[in-house]
C-alpha cells in the first residue's frame, strides 16, 4: 500500500470540501459549512493494480486560518490548487496560495516540491463561467503546472480524474527519487513526527518575524 498526503489550497467558497466529499463519500451538499481550520479524510484508490491510500487534508480558505493551515503544508506529496470557474478573483488569488506554499518549498525545483494540479470548479454552471480553460492553462504554464482540470462536485464530473492525475504526478517524483515509498505503512506515524519537529522550528521562525 502506498500512502500519499494530499492538501487543498484555494480561496474560501471555491469548492475544495465539496471535491473531497464527492471523491471520498460520493456526496454533494449545496449548503455545506465553510471549513473552520482543517478537515481530514482518507480515501483508497487503485490505479494499474497499485493500491493507494490518500490522506486528504482539506484546508480552509478563510484568511484568518492562514497561519493554522500553513503548518499542514509540510511533508505533502501533492496539492490541488482550486479556483472557481465563475469567479475571476479566485484564479488570481492562486498566485497568493502558491506564494504561501513557496515558504515551505522551492517550487522552482521539480524534485523538491509537492506535485501540483490546478482545478477549476463548478463546471456545471456553464452560463456563469468567467474563467476560461485557456486562461487557466496560461496561468498554469506560467507557474510550471502541467495539469488543469475543470470539474463539478455537483455532477461528479472529473472528480476522480483529479486524484488519478495527481497520484500519477506524485509517482513521477517518486520515480525521480525525491519521494520514498519504502516503509510506507509507517509513513503516517513518521509524517506526524517530522511535522511536529518542523512546526516547532516554524513557531520559532514566526516569533522572529
Ligand atoms: N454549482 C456548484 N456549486 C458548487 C460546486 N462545488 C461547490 N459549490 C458551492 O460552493 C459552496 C462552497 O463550497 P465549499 O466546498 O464549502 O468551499 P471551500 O473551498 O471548501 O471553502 P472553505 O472551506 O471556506 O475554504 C458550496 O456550499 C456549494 O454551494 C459545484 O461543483 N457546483
Ligand atoms: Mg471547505
Amino acid at each position: 500500500m502506498v500512502i500519499y498526503k494530499i492538501i487543498s489550497l484555494g480561496n474560501t467558497g471555491t469548492g475544495k470540501t465539496c471535491i473531497f466529499n464527492r471523491f471520498s463519500k460520493n456526496i454533494y451538499n449545496e449548503y455545506i459549512p465553510l471549513t473552520f481550520g482543517v478537515d481530514f479524510m482518507i480515501c483508497n484508490m487503485t490505479i494499474n493494480s497499485q493500491e493507494y491510500k490518500l490522506q486528504m487534508w482539506d484546508l480552509g480558505g478563510i484568511e484568518k486560518f492562514r497561519n493554522i493551515v500553513r503548518s499542514y503544508y509540510l511533508n505533502t506529496h501533492g496539492a490541488i490548487l482550486v479556483y472557481d470557474t465563475t469567479d475571476s478573483e479566485s484564479i488570481l488569488r492562486l498566485e497568493k496560495w502558491l506564494n504561501d506554499l513557496s515558504f515551505s518549498y522551492n517550487l522552482h525545483n521539480f524534485l523538491d516540491s509537492p506535485a501540483l494540479v490546478m482545478v477549476g470548479t463548478k463546471k456545471d454552471i456553464k452560463k456563469k463561467q468567467i474563467v476560461s480553460f485557456e486562461e487557466a492553462k496560461k496561468f498554469a504554464q506560467l507557474h510550471g503546472i502541467k495539469d488543469v482540470i475543470e470539474c463539478s462536485a455537483k455532477t461528479g464530473e472529473n472528480i476522480s480524474k483529479i486524484f488519478e492525475v495527481l497520484t500519477l504526478r506524485i509517482n513521477e517524483k517518486v520515480d525521480a527519487g525525491y519521494m520514498s515509498i519504502n516503509g510506507m505503512e509507517n509513513l503516517t506515524f513518521l509524517d506526524f513526527e517530522t511535522q511536529d519537529d518542523k512546526l516547532t522550528k516554524m513557531a520559532k521562525c514566526c516569533s522572529i518575524i
